[in-house]
């Protein structure tokens, strides 16, 4: 009797016990051939980009990080949950892996989908240290799918990171080629006349900033899986089969919009956490963001995945075929889009207006449309004599929230069919219940283009004190972007909850990208004590300020300082 308990008891013992995964990885010195030029960078296992790293959700991992390099290095895992120790951020998760040294991470997985992990040292990421994670679900997916394949984009540069950043520290406008010429403005002037437009060139020149100014870095070589577009990466399917593609940017300063002619795309993923099916036709991954989308093929034929640059300074193509070898038409780039008054505003408002009297706590914060209406709504009386022809409500169009009105960075897709709004995504199983926020924080997005500094609420990371949360309260961030960049902004070692709108079905996210002259909110359950970091994921920008140092204060073991703190709370951070 007592045996038959014994066994019993070890047998549900071993059901319960989470299986363990050893994986390892060493840091190497590779080359990179993007089929354009070939450069030395640094990858894993011995290329660029690393493994795609096959974790599952419930095992306990055990990674073995080896620096062949003659430099410190770290390995960051994007998006996972994790203890902050493992978090691989040099100087707030740890002290970073030496030369020759070993680092050894362990870390319970208790998520699933698909995210990715990069270096957090110099601009080791740029130089191509990054690599996909693929986590497999305890449960069944919400969706069928015949075979998947990770899409994983980056934008090659010829020059080293250290390079870039100098130089963009020496111009700012020294990698953007896409700057209006003298024949621009004659051409211009014949259309709109030659009042309006020089007037216009004299306000944007007043700003120091360039229309055409989307892509600070031009001159890259997009790849996909590692291949630039003549050497085409190519996933082979069979007639009938739903394929799932897990689309990863990587790359370090480029947003891309993708399509794959031909094909409708069904989302069903975000940032690794399942939202409900959303078909498109064309959508725009930010830097660090994933999506994974599903696609049904029925033709034996072959189709092209093609992933243009917002600022259409480059494109990334790959392709799906029955058999190796075959290819489809690969489509023209479209027009570089040109920056508007609209996606000034942001910025105009910091530099000209009075800042206290605009409305910016806003009184029903829960309300998206509010949050919408304060850039809409903002008075562009200070613009008297501008062509505001460019900020025409775009009118039967479908126009997305998620950017000023009239921006120029709206996005189209190129059939005239659906593009992917942030306003689409909904979760499939929210992870949290809702609740109201117990404080908010503001956070504008500033810099000085001139300068090439990036900052958070006009300080750089090196003079800013840590932002401070309490463990157990739920924090709303208000961001308002007062640069003409788009920032996707990125939180560790706890979600984003992205306010669409939609209450408990908002989704769940790790990058918040926010468009130039617009208020996002997202929310976090502050649940994971430590310390970590919050940065704004184009690499340059991050190296130059916009970077922030989290501490979650409280946690599991200090329950009882964490009740007494919380009826103190509330108000302006
Ligand atoms: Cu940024």
């Amino acid at each position: 009797m007592m045996k038959q308990w014994i066994v019993a008891l070890a047998g549900g013992m071993l059901s319960l016990a989470a299986s363990a995964g050893e994986y390892n990885l060493t840091v190497d010195r590779v080359q990179i051939d993007t089929g354009d030029f070939v450069k030395e960078g640094i990858g894993y296992n011995g290329a660029s980009p690393g493994p795609v790293l096959r974790l599952k959700e419930g095992e306990d991992v055990t990674i073995n990080v080896t620096n062949n390099l003659d430099e410190m290095t770290s390995i960051h895992w994007h998006g996972l949950i994790l203890p902050y120790q493992q978090d691989g951020v040099p100087g707030i998760s740890y002290a970073g892996i030496k030369p020759g040294e070993t680092f050894t991470y362990q870390f319970p997985i208790v998520q699933a989908g698909t995210y990715w992990f990069h270096s957090h040292s110099g601009f080791q990421e740029p130089n191509g240290a990054y690599g996909a994670i693929v986590i497999e679900p305890k449960g069944r997916e919400p969706f069928r799918y015949d075979r998947d394949y990770v899409v994983q984009l980056t934008d090659k540069h010829p020059h080293s990171g250290d390079r870039i950043m100098r130089n963009l520290k020496m111009s700012a406008d020294y990698y953007n080629r896409q700057q209006q010429t003298v024949g621009d403005f004659f051409a211009e002037a014949d259309e709109k006349g030659f009042v309006a437009t020089l007037e216009d060139r004299l306000m944007w020149g007043d700003m120091r900033m360039m229309k055409a100014d989307i892509e600070d870095v031009q001159g890259f070589t997009a790849l996909i899986n590692g291949k630039g577009p003549e050497q085409n990466w190519t996933g082979l399917f069979e007639p009938g089969e739903r394929i799932r593609l897990r689309f990863i940017n990587s790359s370090a300063m480029t947003y891309f919009d993708i399509r794959i002619p031909g094909l409708e795309m069904t989302v069903v993923q975000a940032d690794g956490n399942n939202v409900q099916p959303v078909n498109v036709d064309e959508f725009r991954i930010g830097v660090a963001e994933t999506y994974d989308v599903i696609v049904r093929i029925k033709d034996e034929k072959a189709y092209t995945i093609f992933a243009e640059s917002m600022g259409r300074s480059g494109f990334g193509r790959a392709t799906l075929a029955p058999k190796p070898g075959m290819t489809a038409a690969v489509p023209e780039m479209r027009e570089a889009p040109l920056l508007t008054m609209a996606d000034m505003a942001g910025h105009m408002d910091h530099g000209g207006m009075d800042h206290g009297g605009m409305d910016h706590g806003g009184a029903d914060q829960s309300d998206m449309g509010k949050a919408i209406m304060d850039h809409g709504s903002m008075n562009h009386g200070d613009m008297a004599g501008m062509d505001h022809s460019a900020m025409s409500m775009s009118g039967g169009d479908a126009s997305d929230p998620f950017y000023a009105a009239g921006s120029g960075l709206m996005p189209k897709a190129a059939n005239g069919g659906k593009f992917l709004s942030y306003a689409d995504l909904k979760a499939q199983n929210p992870l949290y219940e809702h609740r109201e926020a117990t404080r908010e924080i503001e956070m504008r997005l500033t810099g000085n283009m001139e300068r090439y500094e990036w900052s958070i609420n006009g300080v750089k990371y090196e003079d800013a004190d840590p932002v401070v949360l309490q463990y157990g309260e739920r924090v709303r961030f208000k961001f308002v972007n007062e640069t003409m960049m788009t920032h996707p902004m990125h939180l560790h070692g706890m979600w984003s909850i992205l306010d669409v709108g939609e209450g408990k079905w908002n989704p769940v996210k790790h990058v918040i990208s926010v468009s130039p002259a617009t208020t996002v909110y997202m929310e976090t359950e502050v649940d994971a004590p430590g310390q970590w970091a919050f940065h704004c994921h184009l690499s340059y920008h991050a190296a130059s300020g916009m970077f922030r140092k989290i501490v979650v204060e409280g946690g599991p073991d200090s329950e009882v300082a964490e009740r007494t703190q919380k009826g103190q709370q509330g108000g302006e951070s």
